[in-house]
């Protein structure tokens, strides 16, 4: 309705078709408002972006550097063949076309280890393996290069899927920490989450439209990974009924996250 440029997308939750450029516009408007509603960054913030080569870390890298914020990437070489391979490739040029800087950790060769083997060693499936060290090396990453910030690129699938696995399992512990800002503390950066409010159908044609090349193989490791599952059964419903996902983590943060963090879920359970 207010430009006649070809649409590239329909967006049924919001009851509407995006061409190209109101996409972008959209889209930034849309990690801005997550930013200043969650009072994620300031505009003097030093931001480390944890950079997988996929279309979500990729967009919101890109967001960051378009809307004027100071942000660097990281990019963690986990091992997995071919997959971190190509996805490093696609980490390196990002930056270099744009000129920004970016952190590179090798984990076999920093570290002596690859995820297929840290799993197996440890005896935890490799999603949890691969989790722990990655959460270890963004805080170590942050802090060792004065960050105040780290950004990751989970977007609104991601935290409703998280969300709901939480939910089917009563992990309350990990309810009340399931929020798109988590204050500083203990040494370690703030971290933020700022597409919390874009879907990964909406990152993904945010990289199409602004010729990002992103990894598009799913990681081989996360076969039978519940948090597929979960994704899966919400795209389901959101078929049906557009705005569920958004409505289930919103509402969550609205309604029963502040409870959480003052403990009543978890003395009820
Ligand atoms: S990289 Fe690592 Fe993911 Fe691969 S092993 Fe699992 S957690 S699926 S985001």
């Amino acid at each position: 309705t207010v430009c006649r440029e070809p649409a590239v997308i329909d967006l049924r939750r919001h009851n509407s078709n995006f061409c190209a450029s109101h996409l972008q516009r959209f889209c930034r408007d849309q990690v801005q408002k997550a930013i200043d509603e969650f009072d994620m960054l300031t505009p003097g913030d030093r931001a480390l972006v944890a950079v997988s080569g996929g279309k979500d870390s990729l967009a919101v890298w890109d967001i960051l550097l378009e809307l004027g914020y100071r942000a660097d990437g990281l990019y963690i070489g986990l091992g997995i063949g071919d997959y971190s391979d190509t996805s490093k490739e696609h980490a390196r040029r990002f930056a270099a076309e744009r000129g920004a800087h970016l952190v590179e950790i090798d984990l076999p060769a920093e570290y002596g280890y690859d995820i297929p083997e840290g799993a197996r060693a440890a005896r935890r499936a490799p999603c949890s393996a691969c989790g722990l060290t990655k959460r270890h090396l963004f805080d170590q990453a942050a802090v060792d290069g004065g960050y105040d910030v780290l950004v990751t690129g989970h977007n609104l699938d991601d935290e409703a899927a998280g969300l709901f696995g939480n939910v089917l399992h009563w992990h309350t512990e990990y309810l009340a920490r399931q929020l798109p800002v988590l204050p500083a503390g203990n040494g370690f950066p703030r971290k933020v989450k700022p597409l919390v409010r874009l879907s990964e159908r909406e990152t993904a044609a945010y990289c199409i439209v602004r010729g990002i090349e992103y990894q598009v193989e799913e990681c081989p490791m996360a076969a039978g990974n519940r948090h597929l599952g979960y994704k899966e059964a919400l795209n389901t419903i959101e078929e049906r009924s557009p705005g569920t996902k958004h409505d289930f983590y919103f509402g969550f943060l609205d309604r029963a996250a502040a409870l959480l963090r003052a403990g009543i879920g978890t003395d009820a359970g």
